[in-house]
């Protein structure tokens, strides 16, 4: 019938299938924190700490959605090990951007926690990159609501950063660059035929993904100088990608 609303590509719909429930991973997030605070006390982290825990906690749940996701499942692991090492930092901002949307407050960030933190608590707490990152983020935020980018769109783009690597570098390059092309044309179509009036949406939306790398290598400096100055608690699996990239 007419009144239906129009299709939603093949694909699009398998991606959003596989999204994560967010409560559950923020349960899962959240009692890994408490169990690291119930550790002894010369143990305990600090607020950096723990935020860094959160993190790399967020990253494992990224990973874990990775392994199943359509196409990258498929590869051999020597080729998910070198798309993940490049983009994993992205996935977080993406992911970090993504739950400041759904937020929808300026003057706050949302935490995977649920925590709520004030900018106005960062700006006196954090120094001037950390500062600048968080800014940088919220106007990417700003920008996003503007275009109404919606869930469809979002998971598109999280698999386009997932499959940004040249093909070049990979075993596989034709399933990589027919992946590629599948999610791409599927996100310009589900644009096209949804936001007919917003006629350059799909262009807007690949051309921020150059804004999103730039966050995420500027994060990666940030926590690397971190790093050095020792205070990343140890066994922390984004230092792990941070060495692997550099190696
Ligand atoms: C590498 C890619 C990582 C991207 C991760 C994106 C997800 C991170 C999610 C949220 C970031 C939370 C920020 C919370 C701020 C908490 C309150 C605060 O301001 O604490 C200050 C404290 C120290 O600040 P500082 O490092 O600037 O040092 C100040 C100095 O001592 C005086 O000049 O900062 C923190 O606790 C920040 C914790 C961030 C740990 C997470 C590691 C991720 C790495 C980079 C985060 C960049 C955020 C990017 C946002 C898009």
């Amino acid at each position: 019938p007419s009144s239906s609303p129009p299709d939603i590509p093949e694909v699009i719909l398998k991606l959003l299938q596989l999204e994560p429930d967010e409560s559950q991973v923020k349960a899962r997030i959240l009692s890994c924190l408490q169990q690291e605070q119930s550790k002894g006390r010369h143990e305990k982290l600090n607020m950096f700490g723990l935020m860094c825990k959160m993190a790399d906690q967020t990253l494992f749940s990224i990973v874990e959605w990775a392994r199943s996701c359509i196409y990258f499942k498929e590869l051999e692991v020597s080729d998910q090990m070198i798309l993940l090492q490049n983009c994993w930092s992205e996935l977080l901002v993406f992911d970090h951007i993504y739950r400041q949307m759904q937020h929808s407050k300026e003057n706050s960030i949302l935490l995977v926690t649920g925590q709520e933190i004030e900018v106005s608590a960062i700006s006196s707490q954090a120094g001037s990159t950390l500062n600048n990152l968080i800014l940088r983020a919220q106007e990417l935020v700003i920008f996003l609501h503007s275009l109404q980018v919606d869930r469809q769109e979002f998971v598109c783009l999280k698999f386009l950063i997932l499959f940004s690597l040249d093909e070049k570098f990979l075993e596989n390059h034709s399933l990589a660059k027919s992946a590629q092309e599948k999610v791409s044309t599927a996100l310009l179509e589900y644009t096209m035929c949804h936001y007919p009036h917003c006629t350059d949406k799909y262009r807007s939306l690949l051309l921020r993904l150059a804004e999103i790398r730039s966050i995420s290598m500027q994060a990666e400096e940030y926590l690397y100088h971190k790093h050095l100055s020792g205070e990343v608690p140890c066994n922390n699996l984004l230092i792990e990608m941070l060495h692997a990239k550099r190696a």
